[in-house]
């Protein structure tokens, strides 16, 4: 194929494994259909870090976007860190469940899907 219509230079286009038209070298979202992205944040739906926001704001650089940031300001990857060392799956569970609706902020992460 000419460079002039190659989709994905350096790649093979014909090797898409997900069959979304974006060929497996230039694939946003291996997986699922990059194509799809209902909040036009330019993230695929199926690789979304915060549906409904823009994956892309993150006012406090700690690699979760503004709308899914448990503690703004402050980095929730640390808060995490520190949660996955917590001594019992019981006190894991418990923290989970009133993680949203706390005002405790930032001394309580809640655990997100991957
Ligand atoms: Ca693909
Ligand atoms: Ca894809
Ligand atoms: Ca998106
Ligand atoms: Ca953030």
């Amino acid at each position: 194929m000419p460079d002039g219509c190659d989709i994905c230079a350096g790649f093979d286009d014909h090797l898409d494994a997900d069959s979304d038209g974006v060929p497996d070298g230039c694939d946003a979202c291996p997986g699922f259909d990059d194509n799809l992205d209902a909040d036009s944040d330019g993230v695929p739906d199926g690789c979304d870090i915060c549906p409904g926001f823009d994956d892309h704001l993150d006012a406090d650089g700690d690699g979760v976007p503004d709308g899914c940031d448990v503690c703004l300001g402050d980095d929730d990857t640390v808060t995490a860190t520190t949660m996955a060392s917590a001594p019992t799956p019981t006190a894991m569970t418990a923290t989970r469940e009133s993680g949203r609706s706390t005002t405790a902020g930032c001394a309580v992460a809640t655990t997100r899907p991957a």
